[in-house]
């Protein structure tokens, strides 16, 4: 590995085109939020790790300490957005529904039914001070689901928790369509979450 592709991250392909989520979130949405925000996520991570490897090899502790809030938000807002764009489909490609399998019986389990984990996802993200992630999230110590909200681009993982479904909340991701009625946007969003994927991300954390 050289120096160069240790520290370069870059967007994901996205797995549908820009208007495929259409009416749930706009192409104008899309294509704002996958170009403009995750890249400049990826494009500051980049940059952030390069200036920390210079301090690295400068043993410049105080520099890297320095670097380390630049890595947590842009690499968060990496590992955030790429889950994000994984875990929705278009509705035409399996978008919406319910989940199934040992995903469903662990949500009725954990929440009671899937209807009050709904309730209880809706009413905790919505609820978000500020810009931040709402999270359905798997606790291996705890072996079992938890939803948990996060600040900023602060990854679940700072919790402790595997990050199965999720949804983003800054302003970016809705003010253009949804203006500042936020509970409409992550109400609306059922409708495009995609369960055998985020199943297949459940499957692996359950059995990792
Ligand atoms: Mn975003």
């Amino acid at each position: 590995m050289t120096e160069q592709t240790k520290h370069t991250y870059q967007l994901p392909e996205l797995p549908y085109d820009f208007n495929a989520l259409e009416p749930v979130i706009s192409a104008e949405i899309m294509e704002l939020h996958y170009k403009k925000h995750h890249q400049g996520y990826v494009t500051n991570l980049n940059a952030a790790l390069e200036k920390y490897h210079e301090a690295e090899t400068k043993n410049d502790v105080a520099q890297m300490v320095a670097l380390q809030a630049a890595v947590k938000f842009n690499g968060g807002g990496h590992i955030n957005h790429s889950i994000f764009w994984s875990i929705l489909a278009p509705v035409s490609k399996g978008g919406g529904g319910n989940p199934s399998g040992d995903l469903a019986k662990m949500i009725e389990r954990d929440f009671g039914s899937f209807d009050a984990f709904k309730e209880k996802f809706n009413s905790t993200t919505s609820a978000i001070q500020g810009s931040g992630w709402g999270w359905l999230g798997y606790s291996k110590a705890n072996k079992r689901l938890e939803i948990a909200i996060c600040a900023n681009q602060d990854p679940l993982s700072t919790k402790g928790l595997v990050p199965l479904m999720g949804v983003d909340v800054w302003e970016h991701a809705y003010y253009l369509q949804y203006k500042n009625v936020r509970p409409d946007y992550v109400k609306a969003m059922w409708q495009i979450f995609n369960w055998k994927s985020i199943e297949e991300r459940f499957a692996k954390a359950v059995g990792a």
